[in-house]
């Protein structure tokens, strides 16, 4: 039992370790700090069959909207959580 305990909670660890990440690349429309959250018009992201498309994105840490100009062309990482989309990187 105590086993089983452990195997359940490395697998759960495991999980977020190995969450898969996307890259894409586009252009930034706009930025909202106190929501921690970017709009990206950004281009096709194959692996996920997203056409190009402008949305907004959660960012993992608000830290990452610093610096972010309108029209700055980025490439970005992130993970999908439940329905949101998380960046996890931008630059
Ligand atoms: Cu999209």
């Amino acid at each position: 039992m105590k086993f089983l305990l452990k195997l359940i909670v490395l697998l759960s660890f495991a999980t977020i370790a190995f969450a898969q990440s996307y890259r894409g690349t586009g252009v930034v429309k706009g930025y909202n700090v106190t929501r921690g959250a970017v709009t990206l018009k950004h281009d096709p992201i194959k692996e996920l069959k997203w056409g190009a498309m402008t949305m907004e994105f959660s960012v993992r840490d608000k830290k990452l909207l610093e610096g972010l100009k309108l029209e700055q062309k980025v490439t970005f990482e992130f993970v999908q959580e439940k329905s949101r989309q998380v960046i996890t990187s931008i630059k």
